[in-house]
């Protein structure tokens, strides 16, 4: 049996409003993807996903969806759509598209047919709950500012139950009607050709019938009164069969937004949920080599050891990019040997090749309900006054550095950074070992994380990566060959058992097992 595409891919996320524009405006849109696919291929990613381009009223910049079956004339029209994915196709690329089951936007034709009357046939599409309009139905807490997840409805005299904005209304997946409407949704797409799904806030959708208060101690935190229900669970199964009845392995994965990888991990199933799920504590740990041991610990254990795929994410549009959470490109750069290196899939997020540090957002630039605009800053293509963009003001202000760090100067210079995840995206993709191998842990002081991938079958093939999260110079007992190194130096030579502070190495180890 050979492995489906997605366990060997690296995934690489897009958010559309930030890559490139085609059309000289401030915002991107999806021919501007389009024009800067061989960037991709040059680069070596396997997969994109776009995040929402449907039409939306931007509360949540795309997360509130208005029709999930179009896009918003912000980004282009289902041709541009059809032919951004034959673009992608021609090239080798797969494509992913954002589903949002969770919310819809309050203007999308169903919530406000729901909140027009308590007797509109959509009306038990969302939440809603009876009481009197100075106490909300249960304590959980919306996203983004802490406000309760409920809005009264003035009209109908009910409230409803919105997880993110009064805008985002949470549709009522109870209803049989929902579940159908969703899956004709993902038909939709599936039937265009689309490669699969990352699914929004997937361990939102089937709430507890009681709607039961979050525990006291969590009782202030967005989402705290989510528990893994078998409703989510028995949906979600609902949408793999879905998804598994087209050919060609497409692809479910979700956003488990759960800060417990043991959780997260209940998300595959019995290989009859998801795909594979993104897993986000290692996303909050710091560059420390004793935390790092352990979410990979965590991640074999409970992720690989239900015989499941781990994925690999340190970037993303709701995060400080991790170039700015860990402080130095030279950081960065030996991150990135532990998404390509470590067993699993990695997801790289647009602009982290660049090294890109979040943009200093002014306190009047600021746009999103959840703060999120540094990470979200536009990449900037070139070292021209508009970086290719044909604005010189773009939706938010240009990430710093941007006249040199661009794509086409860092291009121009093999020692960037990204040249060096064009080197380690390419020794991966010569690397059984690296793309499915096993994993094997290898000696080293507290401070350094270092590992064997094992190749399957007969004759050497295996790689170790070493990387190096403390002060100084630490020694590993490993013999061979180095074929890439975070700064650079020393690559094809032999391994001199030392490795630099805040660097990481790929090494050929000697000899066959
Ligand atoms: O995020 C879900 C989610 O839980 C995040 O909002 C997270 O809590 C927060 O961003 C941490 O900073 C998804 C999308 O990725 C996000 O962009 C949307 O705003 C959200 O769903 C609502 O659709």
């Amino acid at each position: 049996m050979t492995a489906p595409w997605w366990r060997s891919a690296v995934f690489y996320q897009i958010y559309p409003r930030s890559f490139a524009s085609s059309r000289g405006t401030p915002t991107g849109d999806l021919a501007g993807i389009e024009a800067h696919l061989d960037h991709l291929s040059w680069l070596g990613v396997d997969a994109i996903w776009i995040s929402p381009f449907y039409p939306s009223p931007q509360a949540d910049f795309g997360y509130d969806v208005s029709d999930y079956c179009d896009v918003d004339p912000l980004f282009g029209d289902l041709d541009t759509f059809d032919h951004l994915l034959a673009a992608c196709h021609d090239r080798g690329i797969r494509l992913l598209v954002d589903l949002v089951p969770n919310h819809t936007s309050d203007q999308h034709p169903w919530f406000v047919a729901a909140r027009s009357s308590r007797d509109d046939p959509k009306r038990d599409w969302y939440i809603w709950r009876d009481g009197d309009p100075d106490t909300p139905p249960n304590n959980w807490i919306a996203a983004f500012s802490p406000v309760p997840a409920w809005t009264w409805d003035e009209t109908t005299g009910q409230w409803y139950l919105h997880l993110f904005l009064p805008q985002q209304p949470d549709l009522n997946w109870a209803n049989p009607a929902v579940v159908e409407a969703m899956h004709g949704v993902m038909r939709f797409w599936l039937d265009r050709g689309v490669d699969g799904f990352r699914v929004d806030v997937i361990h939102g959708i089937g709430k507890d019938p009681e709607l039961p208060d979050a525990p006291p101690e969590l009782a202030g935190i967005p989402q705290a009164g989510l528990n893994d229900t078998p409703q989510t669970h028995e949906l979600i199964r609902g949408m793999r069969e879905l998804v598994d009845s087209y050919p060609g392995d497409r692809l479910l994965l979700g956003e488990v937004y759960l800060l417990s990888t043991r959780r997260v991990a209940q998300y595959y199933g019995r290989d009859d949920e998801l795909h594979l799920s993104f897993n986000f504590p290692p996303l909050h740990t710091p560059w420390n080599g004793p935390r790092w041991r352990q979410q990979i610990a965590d991640t074999r254990h409970y992720i690989d050891g239900r015989g499941a795929w781990p994925t690999w994410v340190l970037s993303n549009h709701d995060n400080v990019r991790h170039r700015s959470r860990y402080g130095s490109e030279a950081r960065a750069r030996a991150a990135l040997f532990l998404l390509l290196g470590l067993r699993g899939s990695p997801v790289l997020y647009a602009g982290e090749e660049l090294g890109l540090e979040d943009a200093v957002i002014p306190p009047w630039h600021v746009v999103d309900p959840g703060g999120r605009d540094g990470c979200r800053a536009p990449i900037p293509w070139t070292g021209a006054p508009d970086h290719g963009w044909g604005v010189t003001q773009a939706w938010l202000p240009w990430p710093p550095e941007a006249d040199e760090r661009n794509v086409e100067a860092l291009a121009a210079d093999d020692t960037s950074i990204l040249h060096l995840y064009r080197r380690l995206l390419a020794a991966r993709k010569a690397s059984p070992a690296l793309q499915l191998g096993d994993f094997a842990e290898v000696d080293a002081p507290d401070d350094v994380v270092a590992w064997r991938r094992i190749a399957k079958g007969p004759g050497a093939g295996d790689r170790v990566v070493v990387v190096n999260m403390g002060a100084e110079p630490a020694t590993v007992d490993v013999a061979g060959t180095v074929l890439v190194s975070s700064d650079g130096q020393g690559e094809d030579a032999p391994f001199t058992g030392t490795v630099r502070a805040d660097h990481a190495v790929l090494i050929e180890p000697a000899g066959a097992r």
